[in-house]
């Protein structure tokens, strides 16, 4: 068995951070290194995808999930139109291996296409 993810952690109560939302199959939270007025995070419950592609290819429900809960929180955060990043694989900028979904938004520029 691997290590739990740091957003399984969270998840768990073993690493303090608020959950903003949550659906039945996954949760926000905010970024601890905001790159954006509204820097936020969509996460599965289950770690068991790495990566937006694995996932697209196993539960493409989940996927609309994630994408559905972004909405959400856009249009409570800000003005309902947002970003969504996938970093996938280190060379993409993934750093936690278990799938999350950046929801960016509010005043978005170039400067903050890097998630
Ligand atoms: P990525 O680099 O795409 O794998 O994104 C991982 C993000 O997770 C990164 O932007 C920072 C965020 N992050 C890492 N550790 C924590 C944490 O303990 N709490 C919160 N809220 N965010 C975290």
């Amino acid at each position: 068995m691997s290590e739990p993810s740091i957003f399984t952690r969270i998840l768990e109560g073993e690493i303090p951070s608020e959950i903003i939302a949550e659906t039945e199959n996954t949760f926000a939270i905010r970024d601890i290194n905001p790159r954006a007025p509204i820097h936020l995070l969509v996460i599965p419950k289950t770690p068991e995808y790495r990566n937006v592609v694995e996932l697209a290819a196993s539960d493409p429900e989940l996927l609309a999930e994630m994408v559905g809960l972004a909405n959400t929180l856009a249009a409570e955060h800000s003005d309902g139109d947002f970003r969504l990043v996938f970093n996938t694989g280190p060379g993409g900028g993934q750093s936690v291996f278990h799938v999350h979904a950046h929801v960016l938004a509010g005043g978005l520029d170039e400067a903050s296409t890097g998630a």
